[in-house]
C-alpha cells in the first residue's frame, strides 16, 4: 500500500515535468493578439461573480447587454471526506469550492475569465485547474499548480462558445486520482446574443440545472464492507486499485447517490424551459429524461454547431459537458438519469424533476386504468 508520504512525493514529482515547457502568462496590462492587435485589458471594465453550488448557477444574462469584460471568479480547493450515498459510504473527496462537481461558471464569447485559486494550507497536496475552454499552458493547468498555503490568479480569454468541462491534473496518475475524487466542473460560455435553435433563431431558458457527474472507486475490505481512510493520502493506493479495474463503486450526479432525489429533487413547472448542463470529466454517459425529451440538444456542448431536435438519449463523451434544452409539457415527477439502468438504478445515476401544473390529456390519457382481465383475456388461437 502506498503510504500518504509516497502519494505526496509522487505528485510533487510528476507535477514539475510539464510545468518546465510552458512559458509563464505575463502580467502585462496589455496583450498582444497574433495579428499584432492591442488588447487593453487595463481599461478593460471588470466584474466579480460570487459562485454558487451545484445545481444551482449564479444569476447571469443569457444575450449580454455589455461589452466583453474580465470576469473574475474565486475557488478555494478543499480536500474533506464526503458521503457517497444513504448507506454512509465515505470517501476522501477532493473538491472545487467544497461541491462535488465544482461550480459551473457562465460568461459571454469575449470575456476574460480571471480565476483567483486558492489552496489552504489544511489541504495536504498539490493542485491546478485545467480548462478544456482555454488555450495553451495545458488549459492553463501549467500555470496554476498551487501547494498547500498558495494561490494563483490565472486569466485566459473565451473564445468559443460552449459547455466545457473543467478539472484538476496536477501530474501523472494524480490526474486521474483527483479528478475521481471529485475535481471537476464545468464552465458555460454564452454566444454573446445568446442560444439559437437550429434555424438559427434565438432561445432562451428559464433556468439552468447543472448536473455533474462522477464514478467513484471505493475500496472495499475482506468482509466486503467499504473501507474508510483518514486522509486522502492514505486511500490513494487502495483506491488506485479499483481505478485500475475500471468498474466503479458508484455512478452519481452531484456527488452522491441520491443528492438530487426526494427532498433535494429539481423543481420546474408546465411551460417552463430548463437548461440541462451535463458534465462528466472522465468516463461517458447517456443521459435520458424518462417520459421528455431534449427539445434541443448541444450533445458536444459547443454553440456554434446547430443543436439537434427531438432527442430520446444523448451521449456526453467522458471529458466534456452537453448541454439540453426541454420546456415541460406534464406535471409529475420524472427521472433524469444515465441510461446505462444499471448505473442509474444500482450505482446512484439518478435525478428526479417535480413538475407541476395541468395534465394534458391530449399528449397523454390512461384510457382504461389497469382492472381484471375479465373478457380482455388472450384468445387461446393466439398462444403458440
Ligand atoms: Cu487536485
Amino acid at each position: 500500500m502506498i503510504t500518504r508520504r509516497t502519494a505526496l512525493m509522487g505528485a510533487a514529482f510528476v507535477a514539475a515535468a510539464p510545468a518546465i515547457a510552458v512559458q509563464k502568462a505575463s502580467a502585462d496590462s496589455e496583450s498582444m493578439t497574433p495579428v499584432g492587435a492591442k488588447v487593453d485589458l487595463a481599461n478593460m471594465p471588470r466584474r466579480k461573480v460570487e459562485l454558487v453550488a451545484p445545481p444551482f448557477v449564479h444569476a447571469h444574462e443569457q444575450v449580454s447587454s455589455q461589452p466583453p469584460a474580465i470576469v473574475e471568479f474565486e475557488m478555494t480547493i478543499i480536500e474533506k471526506e464526503v458521503e457517497v450515498d444513504d448507506d454512509g459510504t465515505m470517501m476522501q473527496g477532493m473538491t472545487f469550492d467544497g461541491s462535488i462537481p465544482g461550480p459551473l461558471m457562465v460568461v459571454h464569447e469575449g470575456d476574460y475569465v480571471e480565476l483567483t485559486l486558492i489552496n489552504p494550507p489544511e489541504n495536504l497536496m498539490q493542485h491546478n485547474i485545467d480548462f478544456h475552454a482555454a488555450t495553451g499552458g495545458l488549459g492553463g493547468g501549467a500555470l496554476t499548480l498551487v501547494n498547500p498555503g498558495e494561490k494563483t490568479v490565472l486569466r485566459f480569454k473565451a473564445t468559443r462558445p460552449g459547455t466545457f468541462v473543467y478539472h484538476c491534473a496536477p501530474g501523472g496518475p494524480m490526474i486521474p486520482w483527483h479528478v475521481v475524487s471529485g475535481m471537476s466542473g464545468a464552465i458555460m460560455i454564452l454566444p454573446r446574443d445568446g442560444l439559437k435553435n437550429e434555424k438559427n433563431e434565438p432561445v432562451s431558458y428559464d433556468k439552468v440545472y447543472y448536473i455533474g457527474e462522477n464514478d467513484f472507486y471505493i475500496p472495499k475490505d475482506e468482509n466486503g464492507d467499504y473501507m474508510r481512510f483518514e486522509d486522502a493520502g492514505s486511500s490513494y493506493g487502495d483506491t488506485v486499485e479499483v481505478m485500475n479495474g475500471l468498474i466503479p463503486t458508484h455512478v452519481v450526479f452531484n456527488g452522491k447517490a441520491g443528492a438530487l432525489t426526494g427532498d433535494n429533487a429539481l423543481k420546474s413547472k408546465v411551460g417552463e424551459t430548463v437548461l440541462i448542463v451535463h458534465s462528466q470529466a472522465n468516463r461517458d454517459t447517456r443521459p435520458h429524461l424518462i417520459g421528455g425529451h431534449g427539445d434541443l440538444v448541444w450533445e458536444t456542448g459547443k454553440f456554434n454547431n446547430p443543436p439537434e431536435r427531438d432527442l430520446e438519449t444523448w451521449f456526453i463523451r467522458g471529458g466534456s459537458a452537453g448541454a439540453a434544452l426541454y420546456t415541460f409539457r406534464q406535471p409529475g415527477v420524472y427521472a433524469y438519469v444515465n441510461h446505462n439502468l444499471i448505473e442509474a438504478v444500482n450505482l446512484g445515476a439518478t435525478a428526479h424533476v417535480v413538475v407541476e401544473g395541468e395534465w394534458d390529456n391530449d399528449l397523454m390519457a390512461q384510457v382504461v386504468a389497469p382492472t381484471a382481465y375479465g373478457d380482455m383475456h388472450i384468445s387461446k388461437k393466439a398462444l403458440p
